[in-house]
């Protein structure tokens, strides 16, 4: 019974967990649908020349288009492989062109993996006046101009506070503190565990009006939006043309450094002319570029009808998938959200279904023991009888006992209280008659020992009469004896009125 309203309890603590998820739940989808709207505010715009994103994301040439990889860097179909797992490796991938945005976005999906429990070095993701294509930051060229966000898996300087997110700005001079892993130079930071988690690992990078946030979906759920805060670094001053970047390096220790995708987004504030590329890009650049698009866009397309071809159910085109308005954005958002929370008053609906169940069983339970009882004492008269009786019987006598220890005790009680009620008489009476009874008792001693005495003395006799008396004179008989008397008695009252009379008569004198 015990175990069963343990239970009762655990599942309605779930239940009650489950009720504060829901709510989470639609908190966040509140949170989200709000982030949703404060992202609209400024104008964004994917740039896909500083981008990339599989499936088929390198070329033939084993190039990925408008990106330069470096180093140990290997790009696939689906993903680029800054490092893998071996010692000191070094790579970094670099657009090929220099952004001029004023403001901007990066999403940057990636996966540090490896058998160790420590991993190293890290990974970084860059902003930088200059390509940082070869060193020792990460994989990157140190002194940079501009900011690096470092995802630091190995603890160098030991205050066990790694794998962690830090955000390094630099103006070109500043050599970067490795040992210390950059704490003195980190401008915000946040502690996070990016590695071995089971989805990919999305950061999201804002520099909009001189503010640089840095938000991190830590891998645990699929959800591409579901990002938690890390770092926000205001008053930021960064170039306003630079590259984008990403770089990775191993040390010792040797981590996986993938890259899934890199997204990056033009910021302008509402409000703003939309800066048009084209009268900003010289026309040499600018039919080179057209070229490469187009010849990125027929690969595109050669590919498309290759998947088509290859899976003739599949219906839409894949690569389309992210590209979506903001309603969209909102729509499924609040979609989505509204799902979870189904899913959780479903479980909820569940749960109690199960409590219900169980309280219903245990209802059923006691009443089938007590209606057995009740039909089991006809069936088995003749077993239970005996052991029934006896068990009844010792019971009663036992009860008998203490109801009798109970009446003596009362009756204490009563006496005690009486003698607390009359203290006078009472007491008193039953003082008197104790001290009568104790004398009582010392006369039965005394006539006992006087007894013993007598018993004692008994072969004696003579002893115990009184000694008999000295026989008298002959010359003086009995009567003689009485006269003497009488004459002595007179004498001594003539004496005395006598002497009376002399002291009256000497009185007269004085
Ligand atoms: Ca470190
Ligand atoms: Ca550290």
């Amino acid at each position: 019974m015990a175990a069963r309203a343990q239970r009762g309890g655990r599942a309605a603590a779930v239940a009650a967990a489950l009720l504060a998820g829901a709510l989470l739940a639609l908190g966040q989808a509140a949170v989200a649908a709000a982030e949703g709207a404060a992202a609209a505010s400024p104008h964004r715009r994917f740039e896909y020349k500083y981008s990339f994103k599989g499936p088929h994301l390198v070329q033939a040439d084993g190039t990925v288009p408008f990106w330069a990889h470096t180093g140990n860097a290997i790009p696939s179909a689906d993903q680029i492989r800054i490092t893998t797992s071996l010692k000191s490796q070094r790579g970094s991938v670099w657009t090929k062109n220099k952004s001029i945005f004023e403001y901007w976005e990066i999403e940057v999906t990636f996966r540090v993996t490896g058998r160790g429990r420590i991993g190293a070095d890290g990974l970084a993701i860059w902003f930088t006046e200059e390509q940082g294509l070869e060193g020792p930051v990460f994989g990157a060229a140190d002194k940079w101009n501009g900011v690096g966000i470092f995802f630091d898996s190995f603890d160098n300087d030991g205050k066990k506070n790694n794998p962690g997110v830090i955000v390094v700005g630099n103006n070109g001079k500043l050599l970067y503190d490795h040992q210390n892993d950059g704490s003195t130079q980190a401008l915000a930071s946040c502690q996070r565990d990016f590695r071995n988690k089971p989805y990919p690992v999305r950061a999201k990078i804002t520099y909009y009006q001189k503010t640089l946030t840095v938000l991190i979906n830590n891998g645990f759920t699929p959800d591409k939006d579901d990002y938690e805060f890390c770092a926000k670094v205001e008053d930021m001053v960064l170039p306003s043309q630079g590259y984008f970047g990403i770089s990775a390096a191993t040390g010792g220790l040797a981590d996986d450094h993938d890259v899934l995708s890199f997204l990056t987004f033009q910021l302008t504030e509402p409000g703003k002319e939309v800066p048009t590329p084209d009268a900003e890009i010289p026309q040499k650049d600018k039919e080179k570029y057209q070229e490469e698009f187009e010849h990125f866009q027929q690969e595109l397309d050669k590919k498309k009808e290759e998947f088509q071809k290859e899976h003739p159910d599949v219906q839409g085109q894949p690569a389309d998938g992210f590209f979506e308005t903001v309603s969209d954005r909102e729509l499924r958002q609040i979609f989505e959200g509204q799902n979870r929370i189904h899913l959780e008053i479903k479980q909820l609906n569940r749960q109690l279904d199960m409590i219900l169940d169980e309280q219903r069983r245990y209802v059923s339970a006691v009443t089938d023991e007590i209606a057995k009882r009740g039909a089991g004492v006809p069936d088995h008269q003749g077993q239970i009888s005996q052991q029934e009786i006896d068990t009844v019987v010792k019971t009663q006598e036992e009860v008998l006992r203490q109801v009798n220890e109970m009446r003596s005790s009362v009756a204490d009680m009563l006496r005690l209280v009486s003698g607390a009620q009359h203290p006078g008489s009472a007491a008193g009476v039953y003082e008197t008659t104790q001290h009568f009874n104790d004398i009582k008792e010392h006369l039965h001693v005394v006539k006992r020992d006087i007894e013993h005495l007598v018993q004692r003395n008994m072969p004696s006799n003579e002893k115990s009469k009184c000694p008999d008396l000295p026989p008298f004179p002959s010359c003086l008989s009995t009567m003689h004896f009485f006269i003497f008397v009488a004459v002595q008695t007179v004498l001594f009252i003539g004496y005395i009125m006598y002497r009376s009379q002399q002291e009256a008569a000497a009185k007269k004198f004085f």
